[in-house]
This record gives structure tokens, C-alpha cells and sequence, in this order.
């Protein structure tokens, strides 16, 4: 059957691509702007390439055609032909000049891509959002990312209305127009993609700083925000500093214009963008202050500035050729974010929040219709691929190499592929080719990873030989069949090992005739590979995968009792952790299909002996006493049944307390409780993720004291990670105390939307049946709006992709709810609607009664007329 809204044009294939038949050495940008209706005049120096025939096609999407001349001379009509999505000129040779003028409608977009407005008509401010294809929303232009050009920008206005102007590149000349009107221009000396093009004008306000670089270039670092919240963009300007330090210091990689601008804004539709000079974030990711910001936040913040700031090299000054190497700049650039955040923070617990990220958020669409390889073959809508695949999988594809090369090695590679490719727009192939150069290597055999969709399970099974002295390992992968992949290749794994004695030290390794660290990496690449140690006096408990090594399922028939004994002795903070992880799995899955309790009880106790242990860091005791959340839970089982998993964990997790026991958790509580300071140092912030991990704890045992506690602790936070933690467990509890707090932060933060957004994701995690009253309720509150990206996903993302237990009602009501906010969302804001989509993925799991009522309601939403593709793409997947 064929779906109404099923697209039928061809989706753009990697084997399609061929060079652009015409480039633009020169664009000249002359924007007139205006709330309702902005001008913009382009004039553009073409050139062709000799070995095409094809006549000049420029993208423009939507755009009101104003005038056109090709060499100076007016075209007719019937001299150009545009459909409202491509612009075809007969006329055009190599070394013509184009212009074009167009009119564009700011205040109506409510897409947020191309140039749009951001706040109210009256105070609000224009930008624009460029990537991936959001300049054809602008002018006419080859709207693709291997065409480079230099870029001259001349933006007018109102100087009362917009008395900041800025566009990417280096200032250039401003002045005064007739009729209290101004100008200001821009030129950026380095060729650029479309999609780094941007444009800022407004009422803004700016906090800035002088920055030499490590090659001696003065240059200004300025944030903008509006005047409300610009006291909150200090920690933002630290941060930019730090990140440029840390990319002078690691990468030898320097800044390169006079000034690099970022600016904040309420309304966007991701985390930020990495425009040539000048950034925009969402505001969510660039303001912080202590009373509205948690410490996630603080580190969030950290990590984007940096994201954000990396990609002037790996992105902007080498660019992808094409959208299917997306991953070359975002893989790559997650890496180096993530690489920096674990210096700047603790290694281990960074590598924790990674792995569990990628486990949350990147395994389930690898397992389901939506999987795609870390470079697609193919796509339909682009914007609909900047997923956790190619973000988070691509950064732990590059994580292996740069593991396989070494720290010195992937430098040299790194040098390589800059100096090889700066100022062009590159591939996989060029970026595995420099590295592998660089180093005398061949890398080829990973370019399998990209190709390749789905998580390869890695089995391993040892097998001790006394007589001998010999311990064989043998591992073995497999990986699922997934949409459109059905057969697999065996991948490279690199798989770091240490072996463990019974006494819980790190057995020296002896394999292959070498001797004898206590870490070592082998090579999975084939089907099934045995590994020989000889030398070993007992037998050894393996650690594998260690540091995650790589992206793999982990399959291990470990007891309960080498799990615990390597949560209790890995020296390694997230070997620790993960064998933690692991144990809690078993626990799980043994108490709900046998009852069997043994691993359970192995878990409280190593825990239990880590909770009394003085020298484990607070930040890594409380992430080792959080079990795999439910979605992690889910993922393993064939049958879903989002209810009971949570009762199950919550089951769990009401175990570990016991063990704990009511008076050691309260002690706990209480001796943390004494440190009130609301400093951002490790220490601080360990202690507050430990307070709030042991109030989570004390509320499944004793919930009126903890309530007390939590109340108290609402009142008296010092800061917002307290208060949320505070409010989170009265929420979630539905205790007594919960509607008081919930008044008072409501009102409290009435004017500060990035708390309030936490407002409303804290209500949309109620656990089970009430969260979608609760849902319901808030839509009706006088602040929430479909049309803020942020806001609409504080309540509607945190209820469908957070809180499994809420959204997946066996009566089928959290599907259609959510059906139907997003068929309104898609008429606002299609790249938004499709994102919230995605939290349908999984329903071909789930138990019949939900999954019948999971397919009705996506069905229903598929046969609505007037979808867009980004939705339309996303029903029709995730339905397959
Ligand atoms: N390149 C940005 C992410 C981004 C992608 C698309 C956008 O608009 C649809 C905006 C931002 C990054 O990785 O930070
Ligand atoms: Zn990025």
C-alpha cells in the first residue's frame, strides 16, 4: 500500500554525486532589512566547468523574485525559468556575473530557517540559520557545501530598529544613510560553503574581550545576547577562551579572523550553529548563572562553546564535500569537543556521560527502522540526519582511530589532513587517507565502520587451562541485519583488555611472545578471532572494552561474582562504572525472568563497600549507584513493556537502598548537605550529584522524611542544581509538597524561559499514568507555545522520548497526543516535528496492545494531507 503522504521523489544518492557544473568565486550580499520584509541584492561571479554541459541552476526556495540581470543586462521571462525551488538561466557563460534581488518575509518564517525573527515584532531581532539548506531561503545560489566563495556582505537597516549589524567575516566599513538608516559591511577573506553564511541585526547587547593568538593575532571575542541576559554570558566567554587555548595547544590550531562573534537566541531549532565568524547558539546552550543554571548545564554550555569553536577548523576551514560526509566535520568535531571537556573536567566521569549518552540515544536507532549508516548512501530530507549516529557513533568511529594511531599519531595525521585539505571541502576517504599517510598506515579497512549501520555485538568467552597456564580468549561479532543492510561484514573492533587474578590486581599479559603491560588492545576483525595469554597462574577475570574501546555490544557470561570484583577493583573510574552496569543488568534481568536474586545481591554489595569507601570521588559513586536507565533496559528485550520496566528498576533500585539501609543514606544526606557552597570546582559539584542520587535513594525508603528533606532543600538551594534536584524527586513522588514548590518555581522564574522550560520537563517525567494529564494541563499554561523549539520540547520531548513509562499508555493516549501535536508542529516548524518524531522509534517492540496502538496513531499521522518531507520521511521510516 502506498501511504497519501508517502514521498515519492527519488532520495539523493552518494553514487550520484558529481561536481558542481558551476561555481561562484565572489558573492556580494546587499540585505536590506526589515521585520516583515527584507530585500536582498546578490551579485555573484560564476564560473563554469568546462567538462559540464549543464546550463546555470541556482537553489531558491520560496523566494519573490524582484529583478534578475545576467552581465548587466535584464533578463525576460522567458530568459529564466523558476519553479519556487530552482532558478535555470539560458543565458549564463563562465565568467558571468549574476544579480538577483529578492524580497523575503522575516516574521512569517516560523521554519527558523533562512533569515527569520527571533522574540517579539516589537523588541525581537532577524537572524538567520543557514545549515544545511537554509540559504537557498535567502537568495538564489548553488546551495551546496563544495561550492566555496568569498563572501562581501552590506547589511541596511533602521538605526533605531537594528542598531547592531553583523555578518560573518572581518568589519569592513559602516556608516550613516538617509532617513536615520545605517550600514555596515563585512568581508571574509576565507572561501566558504552557503551553509556558514549568517547574519545578525537587532537590539543586542555585547561583552567582549581581547585575545592575542598563539601566532600573534589580535583579535576581539564578543558575545551578544539582549540586554536581560547578557549578565549571563560570562561563563560562555571563559569557555571560548579555554576552548581556543585548548585547540592552540592540542591541534596547533589558531584562530583566523579579526573577530569571532557569538550570539544567543530563544528561538533555534538546535543546539547551535558554527558560522564563519560569527556563532549563534541556542540560548540554552550559552547563558549560565547559578540560580538558573544546573551543573549540567554549566558543562553543556562549556562543551558547545568549544563544539561550536572547533569547527573553524574541522568544518569550516575544511568543509564536507557533500551532505553525506556530515560526519567528517560533526564526527570529528564531538571528539575533539569531547576530548576537551574530559580535560577540563574528570576524564572518567566525561567518558561515562558519552557512553551513556550513545547507549540512550544512538544503540535504539541503530536497532531500529531508523538506522543508518554513519554516512548514508542515501537521504531524502537532510535535515533529518544530523542524528546520533552520525554525531555521537561518528565521534567514537573517530575515537578508535585516533586510538589505533596514539596521541602523537593522530596529531600527525591531524596536521596532515589541515594541510592537505584547508580551504577545500573534503571526504571520509580524504580525512582516513591523511591520517593513515601521515602515520604509514592503512586505515581503509575502517572506512567498513561508515558504511556499515547497526551496533556489532561482540561475544567473548574464556577459557582457563591450569595445566597449561593458558587463557584463550575468543571473541566473536556479529551484527543484525538492519533496513536495507540485510548482510554484514565482519568490522575492525579494537578491543582494550586487562586481565584480573582473584585478588583484584592486573595480571601481566603475555601474548604473541610480548611482554607484559597490564593493558593491551586487540584487533577483532574477523568473524571469530582467539587470543592466547600464556603465563597466568590462575584463572583470570577478563575487564574488556575497556575506556569503551569501541561501539559494540558487549556480551560477556560473566558471574555476579567477577562483576563485583571488578566494580570493586578497577583502578579505572569508568571500567568501574561499567562493570557496575553490567552487574545491575544481570540483576535486572535475573530478578524479572528467574527471581534469582544473587546477582542483586552482589551488586549492593560492592556498592554498598563502595559507599563506605572514603576514597572513591562522590560524581562517580553516585553515577555507580544509578542503574541503566529504562530505555537502556528496553533495548535488550524482544517484548517491551515500558510499565513494568520501570516498576522493575524502580524495584532495583529500592533493593540497593534497602541494603544501604535508611539511617547510612540520611547520615549521607545530611554530611553533604553541610557543604552549602554553589561553586562550579569538582568537588562541589560531586557532592551535589552524590546529595541528590542519595535523596533519590531515601525517597524509595523512607518517602516522608525524604519529602521533608527534599522540601527543605527547595527552599534553601543555594542554586539551581539543588533546587531541580529538590523539585524533581516532590515530582516525580507526587508528594504533598510537590504543588507548593511547583507554584513557587513557576513564579520565580516567570521571565527566565530557560528555567522555566525545566518547569515544564520536570512535570513531563511524572512516571506512568498521570504524566499525560499532567501534559495536557500545561499545555494550557499562559507560556506554552508550539512555535519556541526549546518550549515545545521541555514539555513534548521530555514527555515522549524521557519518560517511557508516561508516554507508551496501554490505552494508546500519549501516541495520539503526540500524533497530533506533531501534525501542528509540522505546519510551524518541520525540522522540529520530525525530531519529536523520532520518539515513535521502537514501537515494532513494544508488547501487541501498545504496538497496535503505537501503529494506529502513526499511521493515522501519516495519511494527514500537507505533511512535510522532513515529517513525512520520519512517519514513513519509523512505520517500515
Ligand atoms: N552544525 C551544527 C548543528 C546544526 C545543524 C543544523 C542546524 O539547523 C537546521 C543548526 C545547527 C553543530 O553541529 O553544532
Ligand atoms: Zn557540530
Amino acid at each position: 500500500m502506498t501511504l497519501a503522504n508517502e514521498t515519492t521523489a527519488d532520495p539523493i544518492r552518494l553514487s550520484d554525486y558529481r561536481k558542481p557544473a558551476w561555481t561562484v568565486a565572489t558573492v556580494e550580499l546587499d540585505v536590506d532589512l526589515g521585520i516583515d520584509a527584507s530585500e536582498i541584492a546578490a551579485r555573484l561571479t560564476l564560473h563554469r566547468d568546462p567538462a559540464q554541459a549543464s546550463p546555470l541552476r541556482l537553489n531558491g526556495e520560496g523566494l519573490e523574485l524582484l529583478s534578475i540581470s545576467v552581465d548587466g543586462q535584464p533578463l525576460a521571462p522567458a530568459d529564466y525559468r523558476y519553479d519556487g525551488s530552482t532558478l535555470e538561466i539560458g543565458a549564463a557563460r563562465d565568467g558571468s556575473v549574476l544579480e538577483t534581488r529578492v524580497r523575503v518575509r522575516p516574521a512569517a518564517n516560523t521554519a527558523l530557517e533562512g533569515l527569520y525573527l527571533s522574540g517579539p515584532r516589537e523588541t525581537g531581532f532577524l537572524l538567520t540559520q543557514c545549515e544545511a539548506e537554509g540559504f537557498r531561503h535567502i537568495t538564489f545560489f548553488p546551495d551546496r557545501p563544495d561550492v566555496l566563495a568569498r563572501f562581501t556582505v552590506t547589511l541596511k537597516a533602521d538605526r533605531e530598529r537594528f542598531p547592531v549589524l553583523l555578518a560573518g567575516g572581518n568589519p569592513a566599513g559602516a556608516g550613516e544613510l538617509p532617513d536615520g538608516r545605517h550600514w555596515a559591511r563585512f568581508v571574509d577573506p576565507h572561501p566558504k560553503p552557503s551553509y556558514l553564511f549568517a547574519l545578525v541585526a537587532g537590539r543586542l547587547e555585547n561583552i567582549e574581550r581581547d585575545y592575542v593568538t598563539g601566532d600573534g593575532r589580535k583579535l576581539k571575542l564578543v558575545i551578544w545576547s539582549e540586554a536581560n541576559v547578557i549578565d549571563r554570558c560570562h561563563y560562555a566567554l571563559d569557555a571560548l577562551e579555554r576552548s581556543m587555548r585548548w585547540d592552540e595547544r592540542t591541534y596547533g590550531r589558531h584562530y583566523d579572523l579579526d573577530v569571532f562573534h557569538v550570539v544567543a537566541t530563544h528561538d533555534f531549532n538546535m543546539g547551535a550553529m558554527e558560522n564563519k565568524g560569527l556563532n549563534i547558539f541556542n540560548a540554552k546552550y550559552l547563558l549560565a548563572d547559578p540560580d538558573s543554571s544546573t551543573d549540567d548545564e554549566y558543562r553543556a554550555v562549556e562543551a558547545v562553546v568549544a563544539h561550536e569553536y572547533f569547527h573553524n577548523w574541522t568544518g569550516n576551514r575544511v568543509t564536507c564535500r557533500d551532505w553525506f560526509q556530515l560526519s567528517l566535520k560533526e564526527g570529528l568535531t564531538v571528539f575533539r569537543e569531547q576530548q576537551f571537556s574530559a580535560e577540563m573536567n574528570s576524564p572518567s566521569l566525561k567518558r561515562i556521560e558519552d557512553v551513556s549518552l550513545l547507549r540512550r540515544a544512538q544503540f535504539p536507532e541503530d536497532a531500529g527502522p531508523l538506522a543508518h549508516p554513519v554516512r548514508p548512501q542515501e537521504y531524502r530530507e537532510i535535515n533529518n540526519f544530523y542524528t546520533a549516529t552520525v554525531y555521537e557513533k561518528g565521534s567514537e568511529l573517530v575515537r578508535m582511530l585516533a586510538g589505533r594511531l596514539g596521541t602523537s599519531g593522530f596529531r600527525r595525521g591531524m596536521d596532515l589532513y589541515f594541510e592537505r585539505h584547508d580551504g577545500q571541502a573534503a571526504t571520509i576517504e580524504d580525512f582516513l587517507s591523511a591520517l593513515g599517510d601521515a602515520n604509514d598506515i592503512d586505515l581503509t579497512t575502517y572506512l567498513a565502520w561508515y558504511a556499515q549501520s547497526g551496533t556489532p555485538r561482540l561475544h567473548a568467552k574464556g577459557l582457563y587451562d591450569a595445566h597449561k597456564r593458558e587463557y584463550t580468549l575468543t571473541l566473536s561479532q556479529q551484527t543484525h541485519a538492519t533496513a536495507g543492510q540485510p548482510h554484514k561484514q565482519p568490522l575492525p573492533i579494537p578491543v582494550k583488555l586487562s586481565l584480573f587474578g582473584y585478588d583484584g590486581k592486573a595480571l601481566p599479559l603475555h601474548l604473541d611472545g610480548h611482554a607484559a603491560e597490564t593493558e593491551k588492545v586487540v584487533v577483532v576483525d574477523q568473524a571469530t578471532q582467539s587470543f592466547v595469554f600464556r603465563n597466568v597462574a590462575s584463572a583470570p577475570v577478563p575487564s574488556l572494552l575497556r575506556g569503551f574501546s569501541a561501539p559494540v555490544v558487549l556480551e560477556c557470561d560473566y558471574t555476579p561474582a567477577e562483576l563485583a570484583l571488578l566494580v570493586t577493583h578497577d583502578i579505572d573510574g569508568f571500567n568501574r562504572w561499567e562493570a557496575g552496569q553490567q552487574l545491575a543488568t544481570l540483576a535486572f534481568e535475573n530478578l524479572r525472568s528467574t527471581g534469582d536474586t544473587a546477582a542483586c545481591s552482589a551488586w549492593c554489595e560492592a556498592l554498598s563497600a563502595l559507599f563506605h569507601n572514603p576514597a572513591i570521588d562522590d560524581a562517580l559513586l553516585a553515577d555507580l549507584m544509578t542503574p541503566p536507565g529504562e530505555i537502556e533496559f528496553a533495548d535488550r528485550q524482544s517484548e517491551v513493556d515500558p510499565a513494568k520496566i520501570h516498576a522493575q528498576r524502580q524495584a532495583l533500585q529500592h533493593r540497593l537502598a534497602q541494603h544501604l539501609g535508611a539511617t547510612a543514606l540520611l547520615d549521607r544526606y545530611q554530611a553533604l548537605a553541610a557543604h552549602t557552597s554553589q561553586a562550579l570546582d569538582a568537588d562541589s559539584q560531586a557532592r551535589r550529584r552524590l546529595k541528590r542520587r542519595v535523596l533519590e535513594l531515601l525517597a524509595l525508603l523512607d518517602a516522608d522524611q525524604a519529602h521533608a528533606l527534599a522540601a527543605h532543600q527547595y527552599q534553601n538551594a543555594p542554586g539551581m542544581t539543588d533546587r531541580l534536584a529538590a523539585l524533581g524527586v516532590l515530582v516525580r513522588d507526587r508528594a504533598p509538597q510537590a504543588a507548593a514548590a511547583l507554584a513557587d518555581f513557576r513564579q520565580r522564574y516567570a521571565d527566565n524561559p530557560l528555567a522555566l522550560d525545566k518547569w515544564f520537563s520536570v512535570q513531563a517525567q511524572i512516571p506512568g499514568e498521570p504524566a499525560l494529564a499532567t501534559v495536557m494541563a500545561l499545555e494550557n499554561d499562559a507560556s506554552f507555545t508550539l512555535k519556541n523549539p526549546n518550549r515545545a520540547r521541555a514539555l513534548l520531548g521530555a514527555f515522549a522520548s524521557t519518560n517511557p513509562s508516561g508516554f507508551h499508555r496501554v490505552d494508546g493516549q500519549g501516541y495520539r497526543l503526540l500524533a497530533e501535536r506533531l501534525a501542528q508542529l509540522d505546519a510551524l516548524n518541520p525540522q522540529i516535528a520530525a525530531r519529536l518524531a523520532t520518539a515513535f522509534n521502537g514501537w515494532q517492540r513494544l508488547e501487541p496492545i501498545r504496538r497496535e496502538a503505537a501503529r494506529a496513531a502513526l499511521k493515522e499521522l501519516a495519511q494527514r494531507e500537507g505533511l512535510s518531507p522532513n515529517l513525512s520521511e520520519i512517519v514513513a521510516n519509523v512505520l517500515q
